[in-house]
Protein backbone atom coordinates (compact mmCIF):
# COMPACT_ATOMS: atom_id res chain seq x y z
CA UNK A 1 0.00 0.00 0.00
CA UNK A 2 1.12 3.58 -0.86
CA UNK A 3 1.61 5.54 1.98
CA UNK A 4 -0.45 8.68 0.02
CA UNK A 5 -3.36 5.92 0.22
CA UNK A 6 -2.53 5.22 4.01
CA UNK A 7 -2.21 8.83 4.32
CA UNK A 8 -5.79 8.97 3.11
CA UNK A 9 -7.56 6.66 5.21
CA UNK A 10 -6.31 7.98 7.56
CA UNK A 11 -7.66 11.56 7.09
CA UNK A 12 -11.25 9.66 6.12
CA UNK A 13 -11.21 8.09 9.07
CA UNK A 14 -9.97 10.67 11.48
CA UNK A 15 -12.20 13.13 10.16
CA UNK A 16 -15.21 10.66 10.40
CA UNK A 17 -14.03 11.22 14.15
CA UNK A 18 -14.22 14.17 14.47
CA UNK A 19 -17.65 14.47 13.17
CA UNK A 20 -18.67 11.69 16.13
CA UNK A 21 -18.94 8.70 13.10
CA UNK A 22 -17.38 5.18 12.96
CA UNK A 23 -14.83 4.46 9.90
CA UNK A 24 -17.98 2.69 8.63
CA UNK A 25 -19.00 5.36 6.81
CA UNK A 26 -16.71 5.83 4.61
CA UNK A 27 -17.33 5.50 0.74
CA UNK A 28 -16.71 1.86 0.01
CA UNK A 29 -14.71 2.56 -2.85
CA UNK A 30 -12.52 5.16 -1.44
CA UNK A 31 -11.12 2.88 1.65
CA UNK A 32 -10.75 -0.31 -0.99
CA UNK A 33 -8.46 1.47 -3.67
CA UNK A 34 -5.65 -0.17 -3.96
CA UNK A 35 -2.57 1.41 -5.59
CA UNK A 36 -2.99 0.24 -9.41
CA UNK A 37 -6.42 2.17 -9.33
CA UNK A 38 -4.92 5.35 -7.57
CA UNK A 39 -5.49 8.50 -10.08
CA UNK A 40 -2.44 9.62 -11.67
CA UNK A 41 -1.45 12.24 -14.37
CA UNK A 42 0.37 11.28 -17.08
CA UNK A 43 1.16 14.85 -18.25
CA UNK A 44 4.37 14.46 -20.76
CA UNK A 45 5.67 18.04 -22.95
CA UNK A 46 3.94 16.36 -25.76
CA UNK A 47 0.59 17.29 -24.79
CA UNK A 48 -0.60 19.78 -27.57
CA UNK A 49 -3.91 19.80 -26.26
CA UNK A 50 -3.76 23.37 -24.76
CA UNK A 51 -3.60 26.58 -26.65
CA UNK A 52 -0.42 27.46 -28.17
CA UNK A 53 1.58 28.50 -25.42
CA UNK A 54 2.51 32.02 -26.76
CA UNK A 55 -1.40 32.70 -26.10
CA UNK A 56 -1.02 31.22 -22.18
CA UNK A 57 2.01 33.36 -21.59
CA UNK A 58 0.28 36.36 -22.43
CA UNK A 59 -3.48 35.42 -20.88
CA UNK A 60 -4.06 32.52 -18.64
CA UNK A 61 -7.45 30.49 -19.13
CA UNK A 62 -8.71 27.45 -17.42
CA UNK A 63 -8.48 23.80 -18.20
CA UNK A 64 -10.07 22.63 -21.01
CA UNK A 65 -12.26 19.80 -18.59
CA UNK A 66 -13.67 22.32 -16.79
CA UNK A 67 -16.92 22.86 -18.35
CA UNK A 68 -18.96 25.74 -15.46
CA UNK A 69 -20.70 27.97 -17.69
CA UNK A 70 -22.91 30.95 -16.98
CA UNK A 71 -26.54 30.47 -18.31
CA UNK A 72 -29.56 33.32 -19.66
CA UNK A 73 -32.12 33.81 -17.16
CA UNK A 74 -34.45 34.22 -19.87
CA UNK A 75 -38.38 34.45 -18.34
CA UNK A 76 -37.49 37.31 -16.16
CA UNK A 77 -39.30 40.35 -17.29
CA UNK A 78 -37.67 43.81 -16.12
CA UNK A 79 -39.61 45.03 -13.07
CA UNK A 80 -39.71 48.83 -15.24
CA UNK A 81 -41.62 46.92 -17.90
CA UNK A 82 -39.45 48.96 -20.35
CA UNK A 83 -38.30 45.92 -22.09
CA UNK A 84 -36.15 42.62 -21.00
CA UNK A 85 -33.77 42.27 -18.52
CA UNK A 86 -31.02 40.51 -19.49
CA UNK A 87 -29.78 38.07 -16.59
CA UNK A 88 -26.86 35.87 -16.30
CA UNK A 89 -27.02 33.19 -13.98
CA UNK A 90 -23.39 32.18 -12.05
CA UNK A 91 -22.79 28.33 -12.17
CA UNK A 92 -23.28 28.36 -8.26
CA UNK A 93 -22.94 24.43 -7.89
CA UNK A 94 -19.84 24.80 -9.17
CA UNK A 95 -18.47 27.61 -7.04
CA UNK A 96 -15.51 26.98 -4.16
CA UNK A 97 -14.20 29.54 -1.40
CA UNK A 98 -15.64 32.81 -1.47
CA UNK A 99 -15.08 34.88 -4.66
CA UNK A 100 -16.64 34.68 -7.97
CA UNK A 101 -14.08 34.33 -10.60
CA UNK A 102 -14.96 37.15 -13.22
CA UNK A 103 -15.57 35.20 -16.06
CA UNK A 104 -18.52 33.73 -13.96
CA UNK A 105 -19.78 36.62 -12.44
CA UNK A 106 -23.74 36.80 -13.11
CA UNK A 107 -24.55 39.62 -15.28
CA UNK A 108 -27.35 41.65 -15.35
CA UNK A 109 -27.85 44.45 -17.72
CA UNK A 110 -30.67 46.35 -19.11
CA UNK A 111 -31.51 46.03 -22.70
CA UNK A 112 -28.40 43.45 -22.76
CA UNK A 113 -27.26 43.23 -25.93
CA UNK A 114 -25.92 46.23 -25.74
CA UNK A 115 -22.34 46.32 -24.28
CA UNK A 116 -21.01 49.54 -24.09
CA UNK A 117 -17.36 49.43 -25.46
CA UNK A 118 -15.71 52.37 -23.74
CA UNK A 119 -12.31 53.65 -24.26
CA UNK A 120 -10.79 54.36 -20.68
CA UNK A 121 -8.70 57.25 -22.39
CA UNK A 122 -11.93 58.70 -23.23
CA UNK A 123 -13.84 58.04 -20.25
CA UNK A 124 -15.16 61.12 -17.77
CA UNK A 125 -16.81 61.10 -14.43
CA UNK A 126 -18.54 64.64 -14.11
CA UNK A 127 -19.48 65.13 -10.40
CA UNK A 128 -22.22 68.13 -10.50
CA UNK A 129 -24.76 69.70 -8.63
CA UNK A 130 -25.46 70.90 -5.11
CA UNK A 131 -21.75 71.13 -4.65
CA UNK A 132 -19.02 73.94 -4.61
CA UNK A 133 -16.68 72.90 -7.07
CA UNK A 134 -18.10 70.59 -10.20
CA UNK A 135 -15.57 68.02 -11.26
CA UNK A 136 -14.82 66.49 -14.40
CA UNK A 137 -12.49 63.26 -13.60
CA UNK A 138 -10.54 61.57 -16.11
CA UNK A 139 -9.95 56.98 -15.09
CA UNK A 140 -6.18 58.28 -14.57
CA UNK A 141 -7.27 61.17 -12.20
CA UNK A 142 -9.44 58.73 -10.28
CA UNK A 143 -6.76 56.15 -9.63
CA UNK A 144 -4.50 58.69 -7.80
CA UNK A 145 -7.18 58.95 -4.92
CA UNK A 146 -6.47 56.75 -2.20
CA UNK A 147 -8.04 53.51 -2.99
CA UNK A 148 -9.53 50.94 -0.80
CA UNK A 149 -9.82 47.18 -1.68
CA UNK A 150 -12.72 45.14 -0.19
CA UNK A 151 -14.69 42.03 -1.07
CA UNK A 152 -18.60 42.47 -1.79
CA UNK A 153 -21.22 40.91 -3.27
CA UNK A 154 -23.96 41.59 -5.57
CA UNK A 155 -26.95 40.53 -5.82
CA UNK A 156 -30.00 41.25 -8.75
CA UNK A 157 -33.46 41.48 -6.83
CA UNK A 158 -34.56 39.88 -9.36
CA UNK A 159 -32.90 36.94 -7.84
CA UNK A 160 -35.83 34.60 -6.70
CA UNK A 161 -36.25 30.88 -6.04
CA UNK A 162 -39.31 29.26 -8.11
CA UNK A 163 -40.55 25.58 -7.57
CA UNK A 164 -39.94 25.37 -11.27
CA UNK A 165 -35.99 25.55 -10.74
CA UNK A 166 -33.90 22.92 -11.04
CA UNK A 167 -30.41 24.19 -10.18
CA UNK A 168 -29.23 26.33 -7.83
CA UNK A 169 -27.45 28.44 -10.78
CA UNK A 170 -31.54 29.06 -11.98
CA UNK A 171 -32.86 29.50 -7.95
CA UNK A 172 -29.90 31.66 -6.79
CA UNK A 173 -27.36 32.38 -9.52
CA UNK A 174 -28.07 36.14 -9.92
CA UNK A 175 -25.25 36.93 -7.06
CA UNK A 176 -21.88 36.74 -6.58
CA UNK A 177 -18.54 38.71 -5.14
CA UNK A 178 -15.82 40.01 -6.10
CA UNK A 179 -12.28 41.91 -4.86
CA UNK A 180 -13.62 45.48 -5.94
CA UNK A 181 -10.68 47.61 -5.67
CA UNK A 182 -11.47 51.70 -5.71
CA UNK A 183 -11.66 55.04 -4.51
CA UNK A 184 -14.23 56.30 -1.43
CA UNK A 185 -17.25 58.27 -3.24
CA UNK A 186 -16.85 60.20 0.01
CA UNK A 187 -13.59 61.30 -0.97
CA UNK A 188 -14.70 62.66 -4.08
CA UNK A 189 -17.73 64.72 -3.02
CA UNK A 190 -15.16 66.08 -0.27
CA UNK A 191 -13.13 67.39 -3.32
CA UNK A 192 -16.19 68.87 -5.12
CA UNK A 193 -17.77 70.20 -1.52
CA UNK A 194 -21.28 68.82 -0.71
CA UNK A 195 -23.48 72.03 -0.47
CA UNK A 196 -26.20 72.17 2.31
CA UNK A 197 -29.13 70.83 1.68
CA UNK A 198 -27.98 67.62 -0.82
CA UNK A 199 -29.64 64.48 0.41
CA UNK A 200 -29.56 62.36 -2.24
CA UNK A 201 -27.42 61.91 -4.97
CA UNK A 202 -28.31 60.34 -8.52
CA UNK A 203 -25.37 58.54 -10.39
CA UNK A 204 -25.99 57.64 -13.70
CA UNK A 205 -24.20 54.94 -16.79
CA UNK A 206 -22.66 55.45 -20.15
CA UNK A 207 -25.09 53.18 -21.72
CA UNK A 208 -28.49 54.66 -23.92
CA UNK A 209 -30.53 53.79 -21.14
CA UNK A 210 -28.19 55.20 -18.48
CA UNK A 211 -29.08 52.82 -15.59
CA UNK A 212 -29.33 55.67 -13.32
CA UNK A 213 -30.66 55.46 -9.62
CA UNK A 214 -31.01 57.73 -6.73
CA UNK A 215 -29.80 57.12 -3.40
CA UNK A 216 -28.94 59.13 -0.35
CA UNK A 217 -25.83 60.86 0.09
CA UNK A 218 -25.42 59.46 3.73
CA UNK A 219 -24.64 56.03 1.73
CA UNK A 220 -22.17 57.92 -0.16
CA UNK A 221 -20.53 59.10 2.82
CA UNK A 222 -20.43 55.59 4.75
CA UNK A 223 -19.13 53.51 1.99
CA UNK A 224 -19.89 53.79 -1.67
CA UNK A 225 -17.04 52.79 -3.87
CA UNK A 226 -16.11 54.29 -7.42
CA UNK A 227 -14.63 51.30 -8.54
CA UNK A 228 -11.73 50.90 -11.18
CA UNK A 229 -10.86 46.58 -10.79
CA UNK A 230 -12.20 43.32 -10.12
CA UNK A 231 -10.53 40.57 -8.69
CA UNK A 232 -7.22 42.41 -9.44
CA UNK A 233 -7.70 43.07 -12.99
CA UNK A 234 -9.51 45.94 -14.86
CA UNK A 235 -13.75 45.72 -13.96
CA UNK A 236 -15.05 43.71 -16.80
CA UNK A 237 -16.59 45.20 -19.46
CA UNK A 238 -20.05 42.74 -18.24
CA UNK A 239 -19.90 44.42 -14.47
CA UNK A 240 -19.18 47.93 -16.14
CA UNK A 241 -15.58 48.86 -17.71
CA UNK A 242 -13.83 51.12 -17.01
CA UNK A 243 -15.50 52.28 -13.66
CA UNK A 244 -18.90 51.19 -11.71
CA UNK A 245 -20.40 52.59 -8.27
CA UNK A 246 -20.23 49.79 -5.64
CA UNK A 247 -23.17 49.94 -3.04
CA UNK A 248 -22.08 47.41 -0.53
CA UNK A 249 -25.03 45.48 0.80
CA UNK A 250 -27.75 47.45 -1.20
CA UNK A 251 -29.53 45.65 -3.93
CA UNK A 252 -27.43 44.89 -7.79
CA UNK A 253 -29.59 47.95 -9.28
CA UNK A 254 -28.14 50.38 -8.00
CA UNK A 255 -24.45 49.52 -8.66
CA UNK A 256 -24.28 51.33 -11.90
CA UNK A 257 -22.17 50.09 -14.13
CA UNK A 258 -19.76 52.12 -16.61
CA UNK A 259 -20.33 55.30 -14.46
CA UNK A 260 -20.07 58.89 -15.80
CA UNK A 261 -22.21 61.29 -13.72
CA UNK A 262 -23.04 61.69 -10.23
CA UNK A 263 -25.57 64.49 -9.56
CA UNK A 264 -26.33 65.53 -5.98
CA UNK A 265 -29.95 66.76 -5.31
CA UNK A 266 -32.55 67.83 -3.05
CA UNK A 267 -34.32 64.29 -2.92
CA UNK A 268 -35.06 61.23 -4.16
CA UNK A 269 -35.79 61.40 -7.60
CA UNK A 270 -37.45 58.79 -9.61
CA UNK A 271 -35.01 57.44 -12.20
CA UNK A 272 -35.32 54.60 -14.55
CA UNK A 273 -33.26 52.20 -12.30
CA UNK A 274 -35.47 53.35 -9.21
CA UNK A 275 -39.03 52.58 -11.47
CA UNK A 276 -38.88 49.34 -9.60
CA UNK A 277 -39.30 51.43 -5.86
CA UNK A 278 -42.61 52.96 -5.92
CA UNK A 279 -42.56 53.68 -1.97
CA UNK A 280 -44.07 57.47 -1.96
CA UNK A 281 -41.88 57.89 1.07
CA UNK A 282 -38.47 58.90 -0.16
CA UNK A 283 -36.99 57.43 2.86
CA UNK A 284 -38.42 54.59 2.56
CA UNK A 285 -37.20 54.17 -1.14
CA UNK A 286 -34.04 54.61 -0.19
CA UNK A 287 -33.84 51.89 2.69
CA UNK A 288 -35.89 49.29 0.35
CA UNK A 289 -32.47 48.80 -1.16
CA UNK A 290 -30.61 47.10 1.47
CA UNK A 291 -30.29 42.85 1.34
CA UNK A 292 -31.54 41.10 4.00
CA UNK A 293 -29.21 37.62 5.72
CA UNK A 294 -29.38 35.01 3.01
CA UNK A 295 -27.77 31.65 2.52
CA UNK A 296 -28.00 28.92 0.00
CA UNK A 297 -26.42 25.07 0.11
CA UNK A 298 -24.68 24.56 -3.39
CA UNK A 299 -23.68 21.34 -2.71
CA UNK A 300 -25.82 18.95 -2.92
CA UNK A 301 -27.46 21.18 -5.05
CA UNK A 302 -30.84 20.09 -7.91
CA UNK A 303 -29.40 18.06 -10.32
CA UNK A 304 -26.29 16.63 -8.39
CA UNK A 305 -26.01 13.01 -7.14
CA UNK A 306 -24.97 11.57 -4.10
CA UNK A 307 -23.79 8.61 -5.26
CA UNK A 308 -24.80 6.33 -1.80
CA UNK A 309 -24.92 6.71 2.11
CA UNK A 310 -21.51 7.94 3.25
CA UNK A 311 -20.06 11.36 4.89
CA UNK A 312 -20.95 14.37 2.87
CA UNK A 313 -19.14 17.69 3.65
CA UNK A 314 -22.17 20.29 2.72
CA UNK A 315 -21.72 23.73 1.60
CA UNK A 316 -22.88 26.97 0.56
CA UNK A 317 -22.41 30.31 0.72
CA UNK A 318 -23.90 32.82 3.29
CA UNK A 319 -24.30 36.74 2.68
CA UNK A 320 -25.87 40.00 4.30
CA UNK A 321 -26.54 43.85 3.17
CA UNK A 322 -26.26 44.80 6.88
CA UNK A 323 -22.70 43.58 7.35
CA UNK A 324 -20.67 40.37 8.17
CA UNK A 325 -22.12 37.39 8.72
CA UNK A 326 -22.27 36.07 12.26
CA UNK A 327 -23.47 32.68 11.86
CA UNK A 328 -24.96 29.45 9.47
CA UNK A 329 -27.38 26.57 10.91
CA UNK A 330 -27.69 23.53 8.69
CA UNK A 331 -31.10 21.46 8.70
CA UNK A 332 -30.89 17.73 7.65
CA UNK A 333 -34.29 16.99 8.99
CA UNK A 334 -36.56 19.61 7.01
CA UNK A 335 -36.09 22.38 9.53
CA UNK A 336 -36.95 20.05 12.42
CA UNK A 337 -33.69 21.13 13.90
CA UNK A 338 -30.62 22.87 13.06
CA UNK A 339 -26.84 22.80 13.69
CA UNK A 340 -24.22 25.68 13.28
CA UNK A 341 -22.32 25.03 10.20
CA UNK A 342 -18.52 25.84 10.16
CA UNK A 343 -17.85 29.40 8.48
CA UNK A 344 -14.54 28.50 5.85
CA UNK A 345 -13.89 31.70 4.72
CA UNK A 346 -13.48 34.75 6.62
CA UNK A 347 -16.81 36.69 6.99
CA UNK A 348 -16.18 40.37 5.42
CA UNK A 349 -18.56 42.73 5.82
CA UNK A 350 -21.64 42.88 2.78
CA UNK A 351 -19.44 39.61 1.40
CA UNK A 352 -20.16 35.90 1.07
CA UNK A 353 -19.05 33.60 3.35
CA UNK A 354 -18.39 30.23 2.90
CA UNK A 355 -19.85 27.59 4.93
CA UNK A 356 -19.58 23.42 5.53
CA UNK A 357 -21.08 21.40 7.62
CA UNK A 358 -19.76 17.57 7.73
CA UNK A 359 -22.80 15.70 7.21
CA UNK A 360 -23.38 11.47 7.33
CA UNK A 361 -26.24 10.77 5.17
CA UNK A 362 -27.89 7.47 5.93
CA UNK A 363 -29.38 7.24 2.24
CA UNK A 364 -32.96 7.69 3.37
CA UNK A 365 -34.90 10.95 1.62
CA UNK A 366 -34.37 14.12 3.61
CA UNK A 367 -34.70 17.97 2.85
CA UNK A 368 -31.42 19.93 3.64
CA UNK A 369 -31.60 23.68 4.34
CA UNK A 370 -28.95 26.30 5.94
CA UNK A 371 -29.96 29.98 7.77
CA UNK A 372 -28.03 32.84 8.04
CA UNK A 373 -27.49 35.26 10.94
CA UNK A 374 -25.80 38.32 10.34
CA UNK A 375 -24.11 40.38 12.65
CA UNK A 376 -27.21 43.07 13.95
CA UNK A 377 -28.60 39.25 14.94
CA UNK A 378 -31.28 39.37 12.02
CA UNK A 379 -32.34 35.57 11.09
CA UNK A 380 -33.11 35.02 7.49
CA UNK A 381 -36.51 34.19 7.04
CA UNK A 382 -38.87 31.40 6.17
CA UNK A 383 -40.97 31.55 3.01
CA UNK A 384 -43.91 31.68 4.58
CA UNK A 385 -42.36 34.65 6.61
CA UNK A 386 -41.59 36.80 3.39
CA UNK A 387 -44.68 35.55 1.99
CA UNK A 388 -46.34 37.09 4.59
CA UNK A 389 -43.69 40.52 4.51
CA UNK A 390 -44.85 40.84 0.99
CA UNK A 391 -48.13 40.51 1.41
CA UNK A 392 -48.83 37.46 -1.07
CA UNK A 393 -51.02 34.72 -0.80
CA UNK A 394 -49.35 32.11 -2.26
CA UNK A 395 -46.09 30.98 -3.63
CA UNK A 396 -46.44 31.12 -6.89
CA UNK A 397 -46.76 34.94 -6.52
CA UNK A 398 -43.93 35.74 -4.23
CA UNK A 399 -41.62 35.77 -7.77
CA UNK A 400 -43.12 39.13 -8.93
CA UNK A 401 -42.38 40.70 -5.38
CA UNK A 402 -39.48 42.25 -4.22
CA UNK A 403 -36.23 40.18 -2.91
CA UNK A 404 -36.31 37.12 -1.23
CA UNK A 405 -33.94 36.32 1.16
CA UNK A 406 -36.22 33.51 2.19
CA UNK A 407 -34.99 29.84 3.52
CA UNK A 408 -34.71 27.09 0.46
CA UNK A 409 -35.26 23.73 0.95
CA UNK A 410 -33.15 20.96 -1.20
CA UNK A 411 -34.90 17.05 -1.41
CA UNK A 412 -32.16 14.68 -1.23
CA UNK A 413 -34.24 11.19 -2.63
CA UNK A 414 -32.95 7.91 -1.53
CA UNK A 415 -31.33 7.60 -4.79
CA UNK A 416 -29.37 10.21 -3.96
CA UNK A 417 -30.88 12.84 -6.32
CA UNK A 418 -31.38 16.25 -5.28
CA UNK A 419 -34.53 18.07 -6.21
CA UNK A 420 -35.72 21.83 -5.59
CA UNK A 421 -37.86 21.19 -2.04
CA UNK A 422 -40.14 23.88 -3.01
CA UNK A 423 -41.28 21.58 -6.20
N1 LIG B 1 -25.39 51.38 -16.12
C1 LIG B 1 -26.01 50.28 -15.67
N2 LIG B 1 -25.73 49.84 -14.43
C2 LIG B 1 -26.32 48.74 -13.95
C3 LIG B 1 -27.28 48.03 -14.73
C4 LIG B 1 -27.56 48.50 -16.02
O1 LIG B 1 -28.35 47.93 -16.77
N3 LIG B 1 -26.91 49.64 -16.46
N4 LIG B 1 -27.88 46.92 -14.19
C5 LIG B 1 -27.98 46.90 -12.74
C6 LIG B 1 -28.50 45.66 -12.22
S1 LIG B 1 -30.15 45.39 -12.41
C7 LIG B 1 -27.71 44.79 -11.49
S2 LIG B 1 -28.39 43.46 -10.68
C8 LIG B 1 -26.25 44.97 -11.38
C9 LIG B 1 -25.56 43.74 -11.93
O2 LIG B 1 -24.18 43.88 -11.90
P1 LIG B 1 -23.30 42.83 -12.72
O3 LIG B 1 -23.86 42.72 -14.11
O4 LIG B 1 -21.92 43.33 -12.66
O5 LIG B 1 -23.46 41.50 -12.00
O6 LIG B 1 -25.80 46.10 -12.11
C10 LIG B 1 -26.66 47.24 -12.05
N5 LIG B 1 -26.01 48.34 -12.70
MO1 LIG C 1 -30.62 43.32 -11.49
Amino acid sequence: MSSNLSARRRFLRDSAALVGLSAGVIPAAAAQMSHSEAPTTNATSKDTACKDTKDLIAYGERSRYVKSIRVPVSDRMSPDMFGMTFHIASPLQDSSGMITASSLHYVSTHRGSYLPDINPAEHRLMIHGMVDRPLIFTVDEIKRFPFVTRPHFLECSGNHAKATDKTVQQSHGLTSCSEWTGVPLSLLLKEAGVQNGASFFIAEGAETVKGAVSLPIAKAMDDCLVCYAQNGEPVRPQQGFPLRLIVPGFEGMVNVKWLRRIKLVEKNYMTYNDYGHLAPDSKVAALNHQIGPKSIITFPSGEQKLPGPGLYDITGLAWSGAGAVRTVDVSVDGGQSWKPAELRTPAYPMAHARFGFPWKWDGTETVIMSRCTDELGTVQPTRAEIAKYWNVPNDAQLQIKGLDNSIFPWRVASDGTVHNGLA
